[in-house]
């Protein structure tokens, strides 16, 4: 595997889940296959789980590993083409890219989406060029659209614990102060869509996901209705996608105490089928979800999080054999 962005790199998505339980079992048999490689993890934005699960992996797969946070210690990088570096950028994305692969076997990138455009954003400018000017293998640890890493931890999580052979599978919106990505939901949206649930969204009118990872999955926008019967429940915030207008893209669209009975608690969770709780932290309380509901023994979060580590852990696998 040469890039992980979308569900399909997987290939068999059975035979990734075969292989994620095996490395469950025992996370280190693989310890020789990264003798002398090394996996560079490239921070543009800020990170608790990505950075640790992913380091914690390459050490379980015996690489070495380097994390640059490009914001802290490393020259500003400009991204664009053809302008005029007069401004605070010292070293451009063109130079650093290659001179950053000369070190490494094996590229990470978390580059989140920036909202000043939707097509910029929505064309994974930065990550393409990694793609492109590394010569390396790339995985996304959360770029502009998608964060892969997280959704196949998910479908771990929902397998491991699931105690029907097709759970229903409800994401829900939930209100959140500041504007957050799309990147999550529409991994988890991607996913489920290749996996053998019955995936529901629930969010409020204008938050629409991008067709090309919603697919067409169901929609229903009564979250009450979207609940009812549910065994894993997917809480998550985004910002408009901007399907249908444009303009509104990366906007939190109305006051979010507008939306405050969107926040998951005892009174949602009540209608489902003694679901589990799911999100992917890091979570804001009594905003996405009221303490009782995370702190329930049904809650999957830590986990799910815990999952992290088994994802990156199939994912440089898979990268090392391909070196
Ligand atoms: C990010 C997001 O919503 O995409 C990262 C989640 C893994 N969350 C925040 O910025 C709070
Ligand atoms: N879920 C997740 O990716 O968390 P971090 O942003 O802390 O890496």
């Amino acid at each position: 595997m040469r890039i992980f962005q979308n569900v399909d790199d997987l290939g068999n998505l059975r035979e990734a889940l075969d292989e994620a339980f095996a490395i469950q079992k025992d996370r280190f048999q693989f310890q020789s296959l990264g003798k002398n490689r090394t996996a560079l993890l490239i921070f543009f934005n800020n990170s608790l789980r990505t950075r640790l699960s992913t380091q914690k992996a390459a050490m379980n797969l015996g690489m070495n590993v380097i994390v640059l946070d490009v914001n802290q210690g490393a020259w500003k990088l400009e991204t664009e083409h053809g302008v005029v570096m007069d401004g605070d950028k010292s070293e451009h994305l063109l130079e650093a890219i290659p001179v950053m692969a000369s070190y490494c076997d094996i590229i990470g990138v978390r580059s989140f989406a920036r909202f000043e455009s939707r097509d910029y954003d929505y064309n994974e400018v930065i990550l393409n060029q990694f793609i492109q000017y590394s010569g390396r293998p790339v995985f996304f640890m959360e770029s502009a659209t998608v964060h892969p890493l997280q959704a196949f931890a998910d479908l771990i999580t929902i397998e491991q614990y699931k105690k029907e052979d097709r759970p229903k599978v409800v994401m829900s919106w939930a209100p959140h102060p500041k504007a957050l990505p799309q990147a999550v939901p529409n991994s988890f949206a991607q996913w489920m869509n290749a996996a053998d649930v019955d995936f529901v969204v629930t969010h409020p009118k204008g938050y629409e996901l991008d067709p090309r990872f919603v697919g067409d999955a169901r929609v229903e926008y009564d979250q009450m209705k979207a609940f009812e019967g549910a065994d894993f429940v997917y809480a998550k915030n985004w910002s408009c996608p901007g399907v249908t207008r444009p303009d509104d893209y990366g906007r939190v669209l109305e006051d979010y105490n507008k939306f405050l009975d969107w926040t998951v608690s005892g009174r949602q969770m009540g209608v489902t089928n003694d679901a589990f709780f799911m999100h992917c932290l890091p979570v804001r309380r009594n905003m996405i979800v009221t303490d009782d509901v995370i702190e329930a023994p049904t809650s999957l979060v830590i986990p799910e999080a815990a999952n992290r580590e088994i994802s990156a852990t199939v994912v440089l696998k898979r990268m090392l054999q391909s070196l």
